[in-house]
């Protein structure tokens, strides 16, 4: 019997070395040490041994179950030990390397295009002001010559504040009132950039969100061809000194006469393609010569001043510039997009 027990531990602890996971040992510990291991088996076989022989023969069996025990112990340490090792090797972070690169960041290009535009009115002695988006129905709409019930009120789908007679600016012409009764009676020469809104359903020539810039210019003896020579100087800055324009003829409230001005289709210089819609020109921007009541709203005697006004869409400049057949593309917020302009 003691005989059978030395065998055991011999062979047990001569497989224990071999084993080096925590399922192998698992099953080792069944083997030997489970309620149906070989240890527990020769134990139960004890009953059958003379009287005598039992103390010392159940003296080396617990022995030998405290020696396997141990040595079920220290295995599983060192099964640790090495996983967490292997761990620390496998998963181990390199924190020399260089991180992700953050790149600069850079304008968007409503941004650069209206930055494009107060640049070359500058040169022509044109101011930037900055007016409110949230405006009153008065200066948005009646003192532009728009009264209520006015038909030109269709021409501007209006975005209402939840209080009566306050929206959101329709274009950035309200601004102007403010300039002008701001200035009267001194000359002015101004450019208002801005966001505007309109309930329109956005399609990829409509958004309900847009940036304008509206210019004014009043004076003594400022004049159509005033507005004429300042516009085709902005046109040809803007897209190539060898511009064709030409005014035609149009229809604002708050201008007259009023006019729309066109460039020869910069990508087939007039010839006729799918951008121009084969009329060889592109519409950039509307204008015309305030209207006298609009300039004694602002405050200036229309027998001794006189205007012009020009309103643009710097998102629209930029799709022709640059060929972007979708409006919705510069608030949809695309990396892939934006990116191109960087
Ligand atoms: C346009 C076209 C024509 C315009 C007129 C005025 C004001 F208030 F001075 F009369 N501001 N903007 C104007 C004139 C705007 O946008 C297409």
């Amino acid at each position: 019997m003691l005989e059978q027990l030395r065998e055991l531990e011999e062979k047990a602890l001569h497989e224990l070395e071999d084993v080096n996971s925590m399922e192998a040992l698992d099953k080792w510990r069944i083997t030997y040490l489970g309620r149906k291991g070989s240890l527990t088996i020769i134990l139960r076989g004890m009953g059958q041994l003379p009287p005598e022989e039992r103390p010392a023969i159940g003296q080396a069996a617990n022995q030998l179950k405290a020696t396997l025990e141990r040595a079920y112990e220290e295995k599983a340490e060192t099964i640790k030990r090495e996983e967490t090792l292997r761990q620390l090797a496998e998963e181990r972070i390199d924190v020399t390397l260089p991180g992700r690169p953050v790149g600069p960041g850079f304008l968007h290009i409503s941004t650069r295009t209206l930055r494009e535009i107060y640049a070359i009115f500058a040169q022509m002695g044109f101011q930037v002001v900055e007016t409110p988006e949230v405006e009153t129905d008065v200066n948005n709409f009646q003192l532009l010559n728009i009264p209520p019930y006015h038909p030109a009120r269709d021409m501007w789908s209006t975005l209402h504040t939840t209080r009566e007679g306050v929206l959101l600016r329709t274009h950035t012409s309200p601004g102007q009132i403010r300039v002008m009764r701001m200035y009267c009676p001194e000359p002015i020469r101004v450019i208002l950039p801005g966001k505007c809104y309109r309930y329109e359903q956005v399609t990829a020539r409509h958004e309900f969100m847009f940036y304008q810039v509206e210019g004014l210019a009043v004076g003594y003896k400022v004049t159509m061809g005033d507005l004429k020579g300042v516009l085709t100087n902005f046109a040809r800055q803007m897209f190539g000194a060898e511009r064709k324009v030409r005014f035609r003829a149009s229809y604002f409230p708050f201008t007259e006469p009023s006019a729309e001005m066109d460039i020869d289709c910069i990508l087939c210089k007039g010839k006729g393609c799918r951008v121009c819609k084969y009329t060889g020109w592109l519409e950039i921007l509307g204008s015309g010569m305030v209207h006298p009541q609009v300039l004694r709203n602002g405050g200036y005697d229309p027998d001794m001043y006189t205007g012009f006004a020009f309103g643009m869409g710097p998102e629209r400049i930029a799709m022709l510039k640059y060929g972007i057949d979708d409006i919705r593309y510069f608030f949809a917020n695309d990396l892939r997009f934006l990116q191109q302009f960087a």
